[in-house]
């Protein structure tokens, strides 16, 4: 279903949340808004097939319709690894629920409509922040890598994606830029793309790729790759 949730012009723009109405277009908006986003989900499949340890649990967290939960149940290649999707839209988790029967029948997959902060995670050999973390509250973003962090040994990963700002005010104006025309690309108007801006308020807050290396060389994660950037998005690779 095509995204048209802001193609007419509304009066009060509600803060964006991950209601029935977004989960119901939920692909073709995010295929649309995010630059590589087909890459990168292929690429946590590979990431995830050459980390993951045999008898470990790996987490999507923030999974919503569990694109990359699908990505990696193709490509495991141990038996005996727990798939776990989390959100907390139940919207979400219903239809990531209906999607899972259908394109990974055999392949079993704990969901949990739970929220990522309070979600228990036990040796993760792999875990998964695509797109989740910029919408915590960036006073419980450290506490959550570190709670990642400890259900971890040396040599698990953590996958964190973010839409990310730039500190230089030039070239952070000329990557929205040209998200943006990407966007307008993609078939957006000029409207959707204003309207959809104000709805994300306050509600996704980037930070600097700075801000993330800190945070996670804090939380114990011995090095951090940079191995997918397009615009103001990226993906990283944190190896603990
Ligand atoms: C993908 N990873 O397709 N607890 C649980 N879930 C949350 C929380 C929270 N505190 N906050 C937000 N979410 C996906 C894409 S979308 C990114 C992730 C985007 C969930 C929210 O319900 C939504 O499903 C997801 O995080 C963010 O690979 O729409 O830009």
């Amino acid at each position: 279903m095509k995204d048209q949730i802001y193609a007419h012009p509304v009066d009060a723009i509600a803060r964006f949340s991950f209601d029935a109405q977004v989960a119901a277009v939920f692909p073709d908006m995010i295929r649309r808004s995010v630059p590589g986003y087909g890459t990168i989900i292929d690429m946590i499949g590979v990431l995830a097939a050459r980390y993951a340890r045999p008898g470990t649990h790996l987490y999507d967290l923030g999974a919503s319709l569990g694109a990359a939960t699908l990505a990696m149940a193709h490509l495991l290649p141990h038996r005996d690894c727990q798939l776990v999707a989390v959100d907390n839209s139940s919207a979400m988790i219903e239809r990531a629920r209906q999607l899972l029967a259908v394109e990974a029948p055999d392949i079993p997959v704990q969901l949990r409509c739970e929220d990522v902060r309070d979600t228990v995670l036990e040796s993760a050999s792999v875990a998964v922040l695509n797109f989740t973390l910029q919408f915590l509250p960036v006073a419980d973003r450290d506490a959550l890598i570190q709670r990642i962090a400890r259900a971890q040994q040396p040599g698990d990963i953590l996958i964190l994606s973010e839409k990310i700002r730039f500190p230089d005010a030039e070239e952070d104006a000329l990557q929205q830029a040209l998200h943006h025309a990407f966007k307008r690309n993609n078939g957006y108007s000029d409207l959707e793309i204003s309207q959809k801006r104000t709805a994300l308020e306050n509600v996704l807050i980037p930070e600097t790729l700075a801000e993330h290396e800190q945070r996670l060389a804090e939380a114990g994660y011995r090095s951090v790759h940079v191995w997918f950037r397009c615009f103001n998005f990226m993906s990283l690779v944190a190896v603990r």
